[in-house]
């Protein structure tokens, strides 16, 4: 046997652990289960209240140095293993002119709803500069980060499509359903134009540093199967597929019954809300033949607000039932409550990062 040469090449320095939240997103065991929370930034904070006094949200997300401050502050408080870019939503429809505003204690309100063929028509594009503040934001959080991860987002076509059709927060996103099932040209046409803005809003942000990106279709459980099938998954597939280069995570709430159709829409990580068990949201997201799904999820945030016993009792269980996966992120089933105690996140946090992947 020829002995190794002292002169083969060797990195300078050994190279660093890679950041658990991207070992489990390949589907690979890390040294110790990876966990963020979705909302993690935000009013559960006093330190967010204190530098959002009074500075309207939006105003906030335009602003690089804030957005970089508010990003980091549940790193630095609970030691997550992902900051996600504070921003929202509504940002790209924002930059490209939309009239929108987020409204405390409602959320996102639109001047004008888009319920026609000439309001769809008469949409503006979005241009990557006009994301410029975004792209900033992200180059100073890179420079913060050191190894976490940053994860970028965006709202899937549907969920943006129901907040342009109601013109706000809705219940039962009858109006959206009712130009879906009315009109389906222009309801493809409406699709296609928000696919388009979400592309582009990810792919500034990926070209800017994220190194993760999630697609937010918060309200596409209120679809059956059929309909998301017909209506929506042509559009979120094609922004997966657009997005190239960093792992995808691909989330909504109670999307039970569509997890498979979710699946194929092509993301690296389905996230799981907390009404399914994780180990049977993996057999449901199993190929035959497949990879081991990987997943995040899926703690339920009012668990939070119960006595510590009860919040550890189901964080081992989220754990335990998550092995089923390839990988798994844990995290909530959706996002914070703003009257969590953040003394329980930060416990949440030590507690996963003491268990076994
Ligand atoms: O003044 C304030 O503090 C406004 C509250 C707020 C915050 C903190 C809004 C208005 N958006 C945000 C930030 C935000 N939005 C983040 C921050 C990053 C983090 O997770 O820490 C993220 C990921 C979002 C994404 C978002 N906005 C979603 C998808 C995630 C989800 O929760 O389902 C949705 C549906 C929105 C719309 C929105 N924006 C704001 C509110 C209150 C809402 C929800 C309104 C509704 O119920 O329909």
């Amino acid at each position: 046997m020829t002995p190794v040469p002292d002169t083969a090449a060797r990195p300078a320095e050994p190279a660093a652990a890679p950041a658990p939240l991207l070992v489990a997103a390949a589907g690979a065991t890390p040294a110790h289960p990876p966990v963020w929370f979705m909302r993690q930034a935000g009013r559960s904070l006093p330190e967010y209240r204190e530098v959002r006094e009074g500075i309207p949200m939006l105003q906030a997300c335009f602003t690089p140095e804030l957005v970089c401050e508010i990003t980091m502050q549940p790193v630095r408080r609970h030691g997550v293993d992902a900051a996600i870019l504070f921003s929202d939503i509504v940002v790209p429809l924002v930059a490209a002119g939309i009239g929108v505003d987020i409204v405390p204690g409602t959320g996102p309100v639109v001047a004008e709803p888009v319920r026609t063929e000439a309001a769809v028509a008469g949409l503006p594009e979005l241009r990557p500069d006009q994301l410029d503040a975004v792209a900033q934001a992200v180059r100073l959080l890179r420079a913060e980060l050191g190894d976490t991860p940053l994860i970028g987002f965006a709202g899937a076509p549907f969920t943006l499509a129901s907040y342009l059709i109601e013109g706000g927060p809705s219940r039962h996103h009858e109006r959206t359903k009712a130009l879906m099932y009315s009109d389906p040209a222009t309801w493809h046409a409406l699709l296609a134009a928000l696919a388009t803005i979400t592309t582009t809003f990810l792919q500034v942000q990926v070209a800017a540093g994220v190194q993760v990106v999630q697609l937010f279709d918060s309200w596409a459980g209120a679809l059956s199967e059929r309909d998301y099938r017909e209506f929506v998954l042509p559009h979120s597939s094609r922004v997966l597929a657009a997005v190239q280069g960093v792992p995808k995570i691909h989330f909504g709430v109670g999307t039970s019954e569509l997890l498979p159709a979710m699946r194929e829409a092509g993301a690296d990580v389905v996230g799981v809300d907390w009404r399914l068990p994780l180990d049977e949201a993996v057999r449901r997201l199993t190929v035959p033949g497949g990879p081991a799904p990987v997943v995040q999820g899926n703690l339920d945030p009012a668990v939070l607000l119960a006595d510590w016993d009860a919040v550890e009792r189901e964080v081992r269980r989220i754990v335990d039932e998550g092995r089923a996966a390839g990988g798994h992120i844990v995290n909530l089933g959706h996002g914070v409550l703003p009257n969590t105690d953040p003394a329980v996140l930060t416990r949440v946090v030590e507690l996963v990062h003491s268990l076994t992947p």
